[in-house]
């Protein structure tokens, strides 16, 4: 493999290119190769300046992830920085493509930046539960003043070349090729003789006040609870305000080493890798075909079927989308058009993106304008006569080819597939609510769907925004049917003697964003209510028996949208108040029902609601419904809010130990006999052999 630094030299001006895909990151070669071709080149009389430069398709966007927790190798990234920033010659960043992190700092390091006009360049450590570790706290202040860096190092988001050009961040922002714009540049610094620049002499500017820091960490308390990465990022900017140069970078180290060695940030970085890795399915490969996707179809256009249309809209992709009463058509482009429209109103996407979107989206009553569409989903009702009646139509009036999707949440897709003559082209596309928002996109294969559409749906799913994770066929698939089975404990919680707002506070004070109670208020609790009731006329013996909930929804409290549910809710409030008609509702339900209210601890409810979930994750590996503890892990955070800096539900389990999770699952299912606390063979395996999900 050839050196992934090298040095060349264009007159007197030395070029270090970095040549180390995918990404150019900083490993422990690239540091070397730095170092060396600094040397090299400083070395060199008839060299005056150097540019620092990457190939193929980015700047380095950062360290190498996956060499953190590894004994470290010398050089540090900070050493050769220190050195590229001390040299005697001038150095210029040229930048393309993504610098961020580590590459931003070794840009940083040196004493000009230009960046070619696609650029982004940022400080994303924070999303791995770091901070910059490698000087850029310290410089990047320096460069653009506090309150923008905190912006910046707190935020994680990139910035595009021309803001950066207006921050001071970068010198130059060049078209066309970035090299000869860079070695245009750097001579014009020649001839000027531009001065040496050292961000580390340099003065921060702007507001440097106390305040300036203490505002920032209210104004981001609510959004980062939990997190460490952010408030650490707040404190090293501000070891920048006050303290010398030096003193600074020790600071800085310090809170990135505590960081790096942090369960949060361990967490963190599981999630980055996981989120790429479940687009590689396990056994399907990589050379599969894909089916071509130029034009869609959505049917129904209540509030999924429209959220689901807006995320093709947004992709550029034209969508059609279908009604059978045109009351219910103009209703629901009525709410896209007003979504599009508050999206405006905060400036995320103009008035101009607004019409360009709706008018890819095209209104229809007829199935028979649906002959030409490269994909359908299907977003009717939860009914199987329903889905039933829908793809039979698809059936007739579709494309040979055509994918045929179905965006059920729980009805089994095998059984769809099977009322058309075409169940290889049919699958799951499972969106989450709101759709337009929501990342999570669980795909589901049926027994019969063809390779080439699960690949055409993976890839379609990153193309629009989602990670796409694939799923077997089962009640639930992957994320409600662990849900179903959280949700249920939590009720039994109830019945047994917890409040409902003792069991969402449990769940909350762990980090999920709501409790399942506050959740199953916003969903609806007529969703619940109308799943438990098919299953009853379905499957008597294996459905629920009735409980408080479903006396709640037969008298109208069916959550947020009716302010009563499990809660109460204020107008245009979304703050869920306990209520005493739920108290009485719940107090009645045990009297009837012959129980005891118990005290009930913070810990039991812990437990039983979170081990019950991995208990269940454990089947469906066994099963093969997911075929990894990652596609379970990303399915909870993407889908349901599952905090990342827990890493997901399986990466958490392991923290917990899953011997300690099984004992307790074994005890309850000792005492209940119940089928849900059977332990699942997979569980017990792995706690007789000590071992975790995810070790080897
Ligand atoms: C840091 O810099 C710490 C320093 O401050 C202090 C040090 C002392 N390392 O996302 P993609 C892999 S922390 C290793 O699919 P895209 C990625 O796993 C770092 N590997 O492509 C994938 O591998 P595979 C701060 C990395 O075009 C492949 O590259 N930097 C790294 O959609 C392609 O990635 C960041 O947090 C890495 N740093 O997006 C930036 N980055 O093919 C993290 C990527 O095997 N990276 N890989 O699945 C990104 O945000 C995106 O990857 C990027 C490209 C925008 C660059």
């Amino acid at each position: 493999m050839s050196d992934p630094v090298s040095l060349s030299r264009d007159g007197d001006i030395g070029i270090i290119r970095i040549d180390y895909p995918p990404v150019n990151a900083l490993g422990h070669g690239v540091r070397t190769g730095l170092q060396s071709c600094l040397r090299e080149a400083m070395a060199d009389d008839s060299l005056q300046a150097v540019i620092v430069i990457g190939e193929g398709k980015t700047f380095p966007a950062g360290a190498d992830i996956r060499e953190f927790g590894k004994p470290p190798q010398p050089p540090s990234l900070p050493e050769v920085i220190n050195e590229y920033e001390a040299s005697d010659k001038l150095v210029v960043a040229a930048i393309h493509g993504t610098a961020l992190g580590g590459g931003l700092e070794v840009a940083l390091g040196c004493d000009y930046r230009v960046a070619l006009d696609s650029a982004r360049l940022g400080l994303p450590e924070v999303n791995l539960g770091l901070l910059p570790g490698a000087g850029g706290t310290q410089r990047l202040p320096r460069l653009v003043g506090a309150r923008q860096a905190l912006d910046m190092i707190v935020g994680g988001k990139p910035v595009k070349a021309a803001q950066a050009r207006e921050l001071g961040l970068v010198d130059d922002v060049v078209s066309g090729d970035l090299l000869d714009g860079a070695l245009a540049f750097t001579r014009r610094l020649l001839a000027d003789r531009a001065p040496r620049r050292r961000i580390r002499e340099m003065d921060v500017p702007g507001d440097t006040g106390a305040e300036l820091f203490s505002e920032f960490e209210q104004s981001i308390a609510r959004k980062q609870r939990g997190f460490k990465a952010p408030f650490s990022c707040i404190k090293a900017v501000q070891a920048a305000v006050e303290l010398p140069f030096d003193q600074g970078i020790e600071r800085e180290r310090e809170l990135f080493f505590k960081l790096l060695i942090s369960p949060e940030s361990a967490a963190q970085r599981h999630v980055f890798f996981a989120e790429r890795e479940v687009a590689k399915v396990p056994g399907l490969d990589k050379t599969t075909p894909k089916r071509d996707i130029q034009t869609v179809a959505v049917i129904g256009a209540g509030t999924m079927g429209g959220g689901i249309a807006m995320n093709f809209a947004n992709a550029g992709i034209p969508v059609k989308l279908l009604e059978v009463k045109q009351d219910a058509l103009d209703k629901g482009l009525a709410i896209i058009r007003r979504n599009y429209q508050n999206t405006a109103k905060k400036g995320r996407i103009s008035a101009e993106q607004v019409e360009q979107r709706m008018a890819l989206i095209q209104p229809t009553l007829s199935y028979d304008e649906l002959g030409d569409v490269d994909l359908v989903i299907e977003a009717v009702f939860e009914n199987m006569d329903v889905k039933k009646a829908v793809f039979t139509e698809l059936d007739r009036v579709c494309k040979p080819g055509a994918i045929l999707a179905t965006n059920t949440s729980t009805l089994d897709v095998n059984r769809i597939a099977a009322f058309t003559g075409r169940p290889q082209d049919v699958m799951g596309m499972h969106f989450f609510s709101p759709a337009n928002v929501m990342r999570l996109l669980e795909n589901v294969r049926g027994d019969k769907t063809a390779d080439d559409v699960i690949a055409t749906v993976m890839d379609l799913s990153r193309r629009i925004g989602k990670v796409g994770v694939l799923v077997g066929v089962c009640h639930g698939f992957v994320g409600n049917r662990m849900l179903h089975k959280r949700q249920a404990e939590a009720v039994q919680l109830v019945n047994e003697g917890a409040s409902p707002q003792q069991v969402d506070k449990v769940l909350f004070d762990l980090g999920f964003p709501m409790g399942p109670f506050a959740m199953s208020d916003l969903a609806g609790m007529d969703v619940g209510y109308r799943i438990r009731e098919e299953l009853r006329k379905d499957d008597p013996d294996n459905a629920p028996p009735r409980n408080w909930t479903d006396e709640l929804v037969e008298a109208g409290r069916l959550g947020q949208k009716t302010r009563a549910g499990v809660f109460d809710y204020q107008e245009g409030d979304r703050t869920p108040i306990p209520s005493p008609d739920v108290d009485a509702i719940i107090e009645k339900y045990r009297r009837d029902n012959g129980i005891t209210p118990r005290h009930i601890s913070d810990q039991e409810i812990l437990e039983r609601c979170m081990y019950v979930m991995v208990n269940e994750g454990a089947k469906i590996l066994e099963e093969g419904i997911a075929a990894r503890p990652l596609d379970v892990d990303v399915i909870w955070i993407y889908g349901y809010g599952f905090p990342v800096y827990r890493g997901g539900v399986l990466f958490w389990a392991d923290q917990v130990g899953v011997k300690t999770i099984f004992d307790k699952v074994n005890e309850i299912y000792q005492q209940t006999g119940s089928d849900v606390w059977k332990p699942a063979q997979l569980l017990t395996d792995l706690a007789e052999q000590n071992k975790g999900f995810y070790s080897k």
